[in-house]
């Protein structure tokens, strides 16, 4: 079955949540509430990577993720660490995270591959193709599909080159991340043709590409809570594809998609 996993931005400035979880105790209640509403992993953040979002210092980015990864960890609830640097995510293993998401699958700190190499843990590799500022503007694809599939191709070796162990790289499309609206529907109609057999994450949760699909009389699709039902049913699409798991706001919407879906794939292996 298709994984939840939640997301915990501890910022200031998150996109959707608005910076409410920012205090230590409010990021625990809010990741202890994500697995309760069925998230199978929580994936803390302390740097927005929203379109024109400003960078934080790896200290800061530290000293907002590290405490909530280690109250979380106590409560045996698993955890990714959301991070570009190489110094955080060795932080965040050491305080207890399982697996690191680099939105820059490597790219962004020439440290990151030969850090989560040494660190022994599962990888994901997000295609992306330059920081908050500039990444709109590089929305420029003569085909989506193969482009991102030979992105993360280079990625995957050079982690490979670093001493990660392929089987331990998840690959994502980055939608949102230099893909504005209509570059992010290819990659999920197309998984099969630029994951190459790897494991995949599929993070769609409240993005502007949803509203954009969903705008309509009546609809404020400006608001990213106005996505949250697109986003379930991108969460069953992506299920029914077989992705190994969705990076999601609503834990509890996302794990009823994927019931529904695997209660679906059951049904279709008895019939067929
Ligand atoms: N999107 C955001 C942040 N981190 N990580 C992965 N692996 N995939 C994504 O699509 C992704 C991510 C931006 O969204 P947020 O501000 O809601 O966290």
């Amino acid at each position: 079955m298709t994984l939840v996993m939640g997301i915990l931005n501890v910022t200031p400035d998150s996109f959707s949540d608005g910076g409410r979880f920012a205090r230590v105790d409010d990021a625990v209640a809010q990741g202890v509430a994500l697995v309760a509403g069925g998230a199978d992993l929580v994936d803390v953040g302390g740097e927005s990577t929203r379109p024109g979002a400003a960078p934080v210092t790896p200290e800061e980015e530290r000293a907002r993720v590290i405490p909530v990864i280690r109250e979380l960890t106590a409560r045996g609830i698993v955890t990714s660490i959301d991070t570009m640097h190489a110094a955080t995510a060795r932080a965040a293993v050491e305080a207890g995270a399982s697996l690191v998401n680099d939105v820059s699958g490597g790219l962004a700190d020439a440290a990151m591959a030969a850090t989560v190499a040494d660190l022994g843990v599962d990888f994901i590799c997000m295609h992306w193709r330059a920081h908050s500022p500039d990444m709109d503007a590089l929305d420029r694809y003569d085909d989506v599909v193969a482009e991102v599939r030979d992105e993360l191709a280079a990625r995957v070796d050079a982690l490979v080159a670093a001493g990660v162990g392929e089987q331990r790289i998840v690959l994502d499309p980055g939608l949102g991340f230099s893909k504005v609206t209509d570059s992010n529907w290819p990659l999920l109609a197309r998984v099969d043709d630029w994951s190459r057999g790897h494991r995949v994450l599929i993070g769609a949760s409240r993005k502007r590409f949803l509203g954009a699909a969903i705008a309509r009389d009546g609809v404020d699709a400006a608001d990213p809570a106005v996505r949250e039902h697109a986003t379930t049913a991108v969460t069953a699409l992506a299920a029914r594809a077989g992705a190994w798991a969705v990076r999601v706001h609503d834990a509890t919407a996302a794990a009823d998609a994927v019931r529904v879906v695997s209660a679906w794939n059951n049904a279709a292996r008895r019939e067929g």
